[in-house]
């Protein structure tokens, strides 16, 4: 059966990896969370932390698309009258410098049909991949991701993006809760602190798999092209 070596058990558990039942969730890999101008950018932090999963996320995008898998994107962001935005979170963006709807660099931060707000060029969706837009850190929270996985037939979900400590750790999180068998890939993902990075990874390991398992694109790659 096809396994993916992965910590701390090969993954998935029952060995049932195929292109019909996993897909490749790919969360916030935005502007506004990796690009020079955005979000995380004006708060200050190291754009090359959040940056480098670019291209092994691009490697795995060539194998499950030539295999079959499903493909599935996620992009943080609000209306543009912010009715979805909670005022807590405008508050506390506006406290550090990145007020989510006011305009920056690459137009108004975290908004929806702002230049910002879209997935990078690099790891565009093809037509045909769902995109789902979240107002939360969650994917599942505020969207149709359940009703998607369910109606697809998915029962397995192989997670890359950012960020690996905020939204990418909620979406497993709900995705564990819900039944689903998750994987994430380690090179895949970044954090805007590199001990949050680590720390999250040790996380989904504690309890022999609490929130499913880690792996790295390599691994998965081999697995998938076997
Ligand atoms: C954050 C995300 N960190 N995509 N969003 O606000 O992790």
């Amino acid at each position: 059966m096809p396994y993916v070596e992965a910590d701390p058990y090969p993954w998935p558990y029952n060995g049932d990896l195929r292109p019909e039942n996993t897909t490749f969730l790919v969360i916030d890999m935005q502007t506004d969370f990796c690009g020079p101008g955005g979000y995380v950018d004006k708060m200050g932090y190291d754009l090359s932390l959040t940056r480098a999963p670019i291209e092994p996320i691009k490697k795995v995008f060539e194998a499950v698309r030539a295999k079959g898998y499903h493909v599935m994107h996620t992009r943080e962001g609000h209306r543009p009258d912010l009715a979805d935005l909670p005022a807590n979170k405008k508050w506390r963006s506006q406290r550090i410098g990145a007020g989510i709807g006011d305009v920056g660099p690459c137009g108004r931060i975290l908004t929806r049909g702002e230049p910002g707000w879209d997935i990078i060029p690099e790891l565009y969706p093809e037509p045909g991949e769902a995109i789902i837009d979240k107002p939360g850190k969650g994917s599942f929270y505020g969207t149709d991701l359940d009703m998607l996985l369910r109606q697809k037939g998915i029962q397995n979900i192989v997670l890359a993006g950012i960020t690996t400590d905020v939204c990418v750790h909620t979406t497993m999180r709900e995705a564990n809760d819900r039944g689903f068998e998750c994987l994430l890939l380690s090179d895949c993902t970044g954090a805007t602190d590199y001990g949050n990075y680590l720390a999250a990874l040790k996380m989904i390991k504690m309890q022999g798999g609490v929130f499913g398992a880690v792996s790295d694109s390599t691994a998965f790659i081999q697995a998938v092209m076997a």
